[in-house]
């Protein structure tokens, strides 16, 4: 409910704006109570002022490091106004409320900025303003705050729209805000004793909401340090959290690719075995298969060239068979839901083999926000955690899909949607025939994906491509036909792919054309 303001505490160190607010306080008859510097710039303004030092019957001292704390200054804002032991500690100690505070903060990180000395730095940490700004905050049911000049406008505003009280919602954005800035400075504070801003390598930047797991090596290029955190409060299992069972140290290239591994294998969690092959951070063979030596073999032909040294997850257990498989070619990381002791023996003749265990697979639709840095600032969004159902598929070409082609299209849209944009995706039989990724235009991926097709034929000695009678999976809408003619040129017989496109009629004439089954899902995952 409405709280009119009668006593206000005024304690600045940006004086902008102040004379102004003062004035109408005054004219509104708010008694004004101000520590040293705020009372004189008051004063200069023509204001009457009542001194913090007349208002607790103590000298503000110690070069001013003890000037508002005191209780007659915490009671007076954190008192519960109706609780009548509250109000009984008000009278027996003289304690009269505060309505509203006024507080900006000692300038610490512009003194930090102009690379003052210690002691000056020191000196800058406000302690008497940000206990002000927390007391006020916490008892915004009554106390209004305002910690930002800024807001001096709002807070004349909604005074003169409610007759010289505040209400309760505005108090609370204005408590929210204030804690924010305390967080902020306390931040900017610890950041100064870790040495971040004198530009250290790597100290713990963001021990504020997250704990250092360990230092790695160095980042993406040797050149770079780096180091892995656990977010605080993190319930979420994963790759964090795996258990090393053997091998060197993980670099940081490898957690990116193991993570690229283990989300796309996510998506066949409890489904039959799959295999997903990743290299530098894109999926360059998955297949699933009734066993997993087999789901082995078909994504490891898919392009074995790209698979050396590559980073493998699979969706269960590891077996010996397997495992021995994988130990045929060089491989970074291995990441499972386990490993039995036949597959732990096969790779523990791979020395420097990492083998990761995790407890389960991650959920391939949970929430959660993703960060990405930009200059001087920071992008952030909800996960792509976007699924379609079967049902929802739409066909959109004369001929439908047959059950075989649907369910190629499928594993191939689940692979896309983890292959960076743009991605093309031919999968033929559950295991993915040729993958296109990170062309800068949509024919470019189709076609780089066949000629992965080819090679692999050639190396194989199949007598068929394998992107003959595939199903193929655009991450987003084709806006020309050139990138589906690629696909129908490299032997595709149907296409999966969001639509929307502006040509999409030109587009469907094409598949039409070649005979071919398209389906539209209505949803793109573009992948940067
Ligand atoms: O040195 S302090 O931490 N000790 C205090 O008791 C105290 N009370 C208010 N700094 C304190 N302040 C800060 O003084 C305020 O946060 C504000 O930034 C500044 C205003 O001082 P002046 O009115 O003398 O210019």
């Amino acid at each position: 409910s409405d709280v009119t303001i009668k006593r206000a505490l005024l304690s600045v160190s940006d004086k902008s704006g102040l004379a102004d607010l003062g004035k109408v306080l005054s004219a509104r008859g708010v008694e004004l109570v101000s520590t040293g510097g705020t009372a004189k710039a008051l004063r200069d303004a023509g204001l009457d002022v009542k001194d913090i030092s007349e208002l607790t019957g103590f000298p503000e001292m110690m070069d001013g490091r003890v000037k508002t704390l005191h209780p007659i200054v915490h009671g007076g804002l954190l008192a519960v106004r109706d609780n009548p032991e509250h109000a009984a500690s008000m009278v027996d100690h003289e304690i009269g409320a505060i309505d509203l505070v006024v507080v900006n903060l000692y300038p610490f990180e512009a003194t930090v900025a102009r690379g003052a000395e210690r002691d000056e730095v020191i000196e800058n940490i406000d302690i008497g303003g940000p206990s002000m700004v927390r007391s006020a905050a916490k008892n915004h049911k009554f106390v209004t705050i305002v910690t930002d000049a800024a807001d001096y406008g709002d807070l004349v505003e909604e005074l003169e729209s409610r007759n010289g009280a505040t209400s309760y919602d505005f108090r609370k954005k204005m408590a929210a805000k204030a804690y924010s800035a305390t967080a902020r400075y306390d931040a900017a504070i610890s950041r100064y004793f870790l040495g971040v801003d004198q530009g250290q390598a790597l100290p713990d930047q963001f021990s504020l909401s997250a704990a250092k797991l360990s230092e790695l090596r160095y980042g993406e290029n040797p050149h770079q340090s780096a180091a892995i955190y656990l977010p605080y409060g993190s319930t979420e299992q994963g790759l964090a959290q795996a258990e090393q069972v053997q091998g060197k140290e993980l670099s940081y290239n490898n957690y990116n690719d193991a993570d690229a591994a283990l989300e796309l294998c996510a998506e066949f969690k409890g489904q039959a075995p799959a295999v997903i092959i990743v290299k530098h951070a894109n999926p360059c063979g998955v297949a699933q298969a009734p066993t997993l030596l087999q789901a082995w073999n078909d994504a490891l032909a898919c392009d074995s060239v790209s698979a050396f040294g590559g980073i493998v997850a699979v969706n269960r257990p590891l077996d010996g068979p397997t495992a021995e498989a994988i130990c045929e070619i060089f491989t970074e990381v291995v990441v499972a839901p386990g490993a039995d002791d036949a597959a732990r023996a096969a790779f523990a003749k791979k020395k420097n083999l990492r083998l990761l265990l995790i407890d389960d697979l991650p959920d391939p639709r949970r929430t959660g926000l993703v960060t990405k840095p930009i200059t001087g600032g920071l992008l952030v969004q909800s996960r792509d955690n976007g699924a379609i159902e079967r049902a929802a598929l739409k066909t959109v070409t004369k001929r439908e899909p047959t059950e075989q082609e649907l369910q190629d299209c499928l594993f191939a849209w689940t692979v896309a949607r983890h292959v960076k944009s743009n991605a093309i995706v031919y999968a033929k039989d559950g295991a993915t025939a040729g993958i296109g990724a990170g062309q800068m235009n949509r024919r470019d991926s189709a076609r780089i994906a066949a000629i992965k097709a080819r090679e692999a034929a050639e190396k194989y000695g199949w007598d068929a491509v394998r992107t003959q009678g595939s199903a193929v999976a655009s991450d987003a809408f084709f806006p020309f036909a050139d990138g589906l003619l690629a696909a129908v040129e490299a032997g595709a017989t149907a296409v999966i792919q969001p639509g929307g496109s502006m040509r999409d009629d030109e587009v469907i004439a094409a598949a039409d054309e070649a005979g071919l089954a398209m389906v539209f899902t209505g949803m793109r995952h573009f992948r940067h």
